[in-house]
C-alpha cells in the first residue's frame, strides 16, 4: 500500500503509542503502584484529547513528582556545565529551570516557537516511529508529560517529562540543531518501512546519543546523555567508543535496557550533520508532493 504523506501536522496521528502507556510491564518501577498508574492514565488521557492549536493543558504536579524533577535537576546541574555542548548551555539559559517547579510544556513550547519555530505536542507515551519522525518535519516535537516513578529518580525505561524537558527541549531552541532534526523528519515523509527503521537508528545515534567535537573535547548533545547523570559520567569517563556519524551507512543495533551505551556518534558540528542529511534526503526515491515540500520549507 502507498504510504500516506501528511500535509500538515494535523494529519500526523499522536494516538499510536507503543507499550507502556496504560499497562506497565513487570520490570517497570511503577508496576505495583496503582496510584501511579492512575495518575499516568489521567495525564495520558489529556494528551490524547489535545488538539493542535489549543494550549497544552497545565499539570499540577504532586509533591512527589516535584521532588523527582528537582532531584534530577540538582544532580545534572553539577555535570552539565562541563560536559554539555555549548549550544545546550546557551539555550539552557532561556529556560530558567527551578528545582521546586516542574516546567509546563505550554511555556516551553512558546519559547521554542520564538527561537526556532519548533512546537511541542503532548503525547501519551512512546509514539509510533513514523508519526514521531513525520512530526519533526513539521517542526513538532511530541513530548510526554508524565513523571517517572518516585522510587527511581535516576532511571526511566521510556521517555518521561524529565527526559524531554532536560534532554530535548533546550537543544531544540538552537537553530542549527533544530534544522538537523527537521531534516531527519523530512526524510521520513513517505519513507518505506526500511527507511523509517534506518531513520529511527539515525535519530537514536544523533538526537538521543550524539556527541560533538569542541576543539580537543567531546561534548554531549544527545538527550539520552544530557538527561542522565550516569550516562553523562559514562561519556565523561570515555566509556563508549566514538564513531563519526555517517548517515548513509547502516547503524549499529540499538540497545535500550542493558546499561549505558557502548557507542556514541560524533559530529563535527550540527551544520555538518545537516549537510549530510540533506544529501541523504536527495537520494531517497520516494517523492514528497510539492505542497508538502513547500509546507516544510524544502527547496
Ligand atoms: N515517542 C516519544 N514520545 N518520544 C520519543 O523520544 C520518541 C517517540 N522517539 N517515538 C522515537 C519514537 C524514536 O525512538 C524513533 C524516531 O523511532
Ligand atoms: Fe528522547
Amino acid at each position: 500500500a502507498a504510504v500516506k504523506v501528511p500535509r500538515s501536522i494535523d494529519e500526523v496521528d499522536n494516538g499510536k503509542v507503543l507499550g507502556f502507556s496504560s499497562e506497565l510491564s513487570e520490570d517497570h518501577p511503577g508496576f505495583q503502584d496503582s496510584a501511579y498508574k492512575q495518575r499516568r492514565m489521567h495525564i495520558c488521557d489529556l494528551a490524547r484529547a489535545h488538539r493542535i492549536g489549543e494550549p497544552i493543558p497545565r499539570i499540577e504536579y504532586t509533591a512527589d513528582e516535584v521532588v523527582v524533577w528537582g532531584t534530577v535537576l540538582q544532580q545534572l546541574r553539577d555535570l552539565l556545565p562541563q560536559h554539555a555542548c555549548k549550544e545546550f548551555l546557551r539555550c539552557w539559559q532561556l529556560f530558567d529551570f527551578r528545582a521546586d517547579e516542574v516546567p509546563q510544556l505550554e511555556d516551553l513550547s512558546q519559547v521554542l516557537q520564538a527561537h526556532t519555530g519548533f512546537r511541542i505536542r503532548p503525547v501519551a507515551g512512546l509514539l509510533h516511529p513514523r508519526d514521531f519522525l513525520n512530526g519533526l518535519a513539521f517542526k513538532t516535537f511530541h513530548s510526554t508529560q508524565y513523571m517517572r516513578h518516585v522510587s527511581r529518580p535516576d532511571y526511566t525505561p521510556e521517555p518521561d517529562v524529565v527526559h524531554e524537558v532536560i534532554g530535548h527541549v533546550p537543544m531544540l531552541a538552537d537553530p542549527d540543531f533544530a534544522n538537523l532534526v527537521q531534516l531527519i523528519g523530512i526524510a521520513s515523509l513517505g519513507a518505506d518501512e526500511k527507511q523509517i527503521w534506518h531513520l529511527t537508528k539515525l535519530y537514536w545515534y544523533s538526537v538521543e546519543f550524539g556527541v560533538v567535537r569542541e576543539g580537543d573535547d567531546i561534548k554531549a548533545f544527545g538527550a539520552g546523555i544530557l538527561s542522565s547523570f550516569g550516562e553523562l559520567r559514562h561519556m565523561a569517563a570515555g566509556g563508549a567508543r566514538l564513531e563519526p556519524l555517517d548517515v548513509f551507512q547502516p547503524q549499529p543495533k540499538m540497545s535500550y535496557k542493558d546499561g549505558y551505551q557502548q557507542q556514541y556518534a560524533v559530529l563535527d558540528s550540527f551544520a555538518a550533520g545537516a549537510e549530510q542529511l540533506k544529501a541523504y534526503c536527495a537520494t531517497l526515491h520516494h517523492t514528497i508532493p510539492l505542497d508538502v515540500r513547500i509546507a516544510v520549507g524544502l527547496q
